[in-house]
């Protein structure tokens, strides 16, 4: 049984955060190993790891890198609380929505880092908790680099954000369907909540998304899961981005049926069981 445990990573990071609830979940101590971000990429790589993205884990002499792969070799060393489930089609159905929340992962990052270039305190927010005032204040000076090169690494263009914020509404109907079905928010967690719930908590330190979020399963689950993540973000979204997210929103709400309030006054239509049922038809 390994003894060693390392974790790698920073503060402040989705896929960070997601990896230290997998550990958590095994109820493991571990050293949490804390790196500056950006040049993170490089020390990771220097130490052997396959990949240069956070999170990393040195455990039993294995490296493994990203949490889809923690998840699994977390599972295959300590069987005990699984992550996945042992009958196999909920099994399939996890591994997928714990695919899918990568997707989400990527999209919750690429909108973090559209947000960090209109709003230099969004990003300390974020990336400066759990910091002191000296860490803090190097990580306001690099912040400028940081971002370059997060928004280069992983395609953060405007262009992508906004097409991320508009796929929101569809996206926050397919989490609340897989709590609906049974595959997310069980009784014992698993490795796609974990996945999934970390990034509806990141989507609910902001002002612009916090009015389409809160209220839905989806917030339920990251509260119960996800509950201390750090940071604040002002409304940063431009208007005309935040009118395709309201379009988007009132067309994802349209197909359910009953009428409710939206974010913003206008009337629009709430989900039910039959748009879930249906949802559910359709994803899984
Ligand atoms: N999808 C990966 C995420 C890896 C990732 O992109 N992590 C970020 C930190 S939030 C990172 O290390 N980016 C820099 C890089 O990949 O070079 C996972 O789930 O582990």
């Amino acid at each position: 049984m390994p003894d060693k445990v390392r974790f790698y990573g920073f503060t402040g990071s989705n896929s960070v955060y997601t990896g230290r609830l997998l550990l958590e979940h095994k109820g493991l101590e571990y050293r949490f190993v804390k790196l500056p971000p950006a040049a993170h990429a490089f020390i990771l790589l220097a130490l052997g790891f396959p990949t240069m993205g956070a999170p990393a884990l040195k455990i039993g002499g294995r490296r493994v890198s990203g949490t889809r792969w923690i998840a699994r070799a977390l599972d295959e060393l300590y069987p005990d609380d699984p992550l996945f489930p042992a009958d196999a089609e909920l099994r399939r159905e996890v591994q997928r929505a714990e695919r899918w929340g990568e997707e989400l992962q990527n999209a919750t990052r690429r909108t973090f880092y559209s947000a960090a270039r209109r709003d230099r305190d969004a990003f300390m927010s974020v990336l400066g908790s759990g910091r002191g005032p000296v860490r803090r204040a190097g990580l306001r000076l690099m912040s400028p680099i940081i971002i370059r090169l997060a928004t280069g690494v992983h395609r953060a263009s405007d262009d992508a954000a906004r097409e991320d914020i508009e796929l929101l509404p569809e996206r926050l109907d397919q989490i609340d369907a897989w709590i609906a079905a049974g595959v997310l928010n069980g009784e014992s967690l698993n490795a796609a909540d974990y996945q999934i719930a970390v990034n509806v908590s990141a989507l609910l330190l902001c002002d612009d998304f916090i009015p389409f979020v809160d209220g839905r399963p989806a917030a339920e689950l990251a509260r119960r899961v996800a509950p201390d993540y750090v940071g604040h973000l002002d409304p940063v979204v431009p208007d005309e981005w935040m009118a395709e997210l309201r379009t988007a929103y009132a067309r994802s709400a349209a197909g359910a049926g009953a009428v409710a309030p939206a974010p913003n006054g206008t009337s629009v239509a709430d989900s039910d069981a039959t748009r879930v049922a249906s949802l559910m038809r359709a994803s899984l």
